[in-house]
């Protein structure tokens, strides 16, 4: 007989309690989980799931990681938050480790993704206001279509997605928006001589995994040197091992001039992002211009350091790379046994997506409702999109025995 956990919620409770005292921000996939470890997790129920979500690569190193933890919980018994007005002493030594790591000057610590977008965009400004000597106020940034950067109001007058900017104006002005992977067209918004900075994706997440062209990259970013414009990578999801890279934008062997870090930055610990930079850039912004309660503490310093250790002691980048592969091989064989319901399949590294055809009233969500039932995390973005994402922990036989699950559930369909 189990023993009855009293102190245990039910799926269900949990549901109701969010839905009655929760913000409606949200549409979740019917599952209410309470523990995970590395790529497993586990509902109140007991089932156990592979994530492929990875909480939207917060989690490359999976779930509650050792060494990221122990980190966490050492620092937390000893101090965890002075705000900036002081200094502690673990963010020089952070500073130090994640300039070396990236090969930049300085680093500006902040919280949310979100967070280093808008510190990007704010250093951008300044510095075309005080270095490249663009009229005050006439600075433009120039943002990629199909763009998700985050969810704040300046950040969403850059989006062309209804959903994110519907009643939320006005808006912020001074962006403009270019078609991704089209070179020409930046070229031509770059004749321009206000553009302070080019924010980009190196691999739009949001939109369905789009992988640009090989050299894509590359050629915005001479284009950006040849201009005077900032190249600014948002790698807060793409970043980290995620493409099978450190960074995506080493598979063009560009160093962005601005680069923006997120999520896997704690390895989904605690909220850490980071914005790193050179002196030119960095030191436009001087003591009392930006900054935040947060930033900079010395648990988001330690667990930072451990995450970022962690990627390369357990090689994370390389085993991204070796079954992204295996995972995209195996997702196009899935498309060919299944042509009507799986139009296509791409991704980098373990970033790849399935794009689902709606067949009988079933629809990408219904898949991964069923995916859920047997076995499988994932969720669909813009409706007939599926990102296959797990932490880069996963071993191959987890992948194959995914890709079965997959391929058993598509054939459902
Ligand atoms: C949600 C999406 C992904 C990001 C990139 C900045 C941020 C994100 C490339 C902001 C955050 C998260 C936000 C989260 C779900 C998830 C998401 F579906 F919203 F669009 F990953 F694709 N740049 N993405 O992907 O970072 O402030 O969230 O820390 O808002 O639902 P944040």
């Amino acid at each position: 007989m189990k023993a009855v956990m009293t102190d245990k919620i039910t799926a269900k409770k949990a549901i109701e309690l969010e839905e009655k005292y929760g913000a409606h921000n949200y549409h979740p996939l019917p599952v209410v989980l309470e523990r995970g470890e590395g790529v497993l997790v586990w509902d109140v129920e007991g089932n156990q799931y592979f994530d492929f979500l990875a909480a939207y690569s917060a989690v490359n190193q999976g779930h509650c990681h050792p060494k990221i933890t122990a980190a966490l919980i050492e620092q937390a018994q000893k101090l965890s938050l002075t705000s900036r007005a002081f200094y502690n002493d673990s963010l020089g030594e952070y500073a130090k480790f994640i300039t070396s790591y990236f090969g930049y000057d300085k680093m500006l610590p902040m919280n949310t993704g979100a967070e280093g977008v808008e510190t990007a965009l704010k250093l951008a400004r300044k510095w075309a206001y005080e270095k490249k000597g663009i009229a005050e106020n006439d600075a433009k940034i120039i943002v990629c279509e199909g763009n998700f950067h985050g969810r704040t109001i300046t950040i969403v007058s850059a989006s062309g997605d209804p959903d994110a900017r519907e009643n939320f104006g006005p808006f912020t002005p001074g962006i403009v928006t270019v078609k991704y992977n089209d070179v020409n067209a930046l070229a031509e918004l770059l004749k321009d001589k206000t553009i302070a900075g080019f924010l980009i994706e190196p691999v739009q997440g949001e939109a369905g995994v789009i992988v640009p062209d090989a050299g894509y990259l590359k050629k915005c970013y001479d284009l950006c040197k040849q201009n005077n414009v900032l190249f600014i990578a948002d790698e807060i999801q793409s970043g980290l091992g995620r493409t099978g890279k450190m960074l995506a934008c080493d598979h063009d062997g560009v160093h962005p001039d601005v680069l923006i870090l997120g999520k896997a930055l704690s390895g989904g610990i605690y909220p850490v992002s980071a914005v790193l930079a050179n002196d030119e850039i960095m030191l436009c912004i001087k003591p009392g211009q930006h900054g935040s309660t947060y930033g900079g503490n010395p648990l988001a310093c330690k667990v930072a350091i451990a995450a970022l250790t962690v990627l390369k002691e357990e090689q994370l980048s390389e085993n991204s790379e070796r079954l992204g592969k295996l995972l995209l091989k195996e997702l196009k064989a899935i498309q060919a046994e299944n042509p009507e319901l799986v139009r296509t399949v791409r991704g980098k590294g373990l970033f790849c997506a399935m794009v689902i055809n709606e067949r009988n009233g079933k629809n990408a969500w219904d898949v991964c409702v069923e995916l859920g039932k047997n076995g499988l995390l994932a969720k669909p973005t813009h409706g007939d999109i599926i990102r296959f994402a797990p932490p880069l922990v996963i071993t191959e036989e987890q992948l194959l025995e995914c890709v079965a699950i997959i391929r058993k559930v598509v054939k459902m369909f």
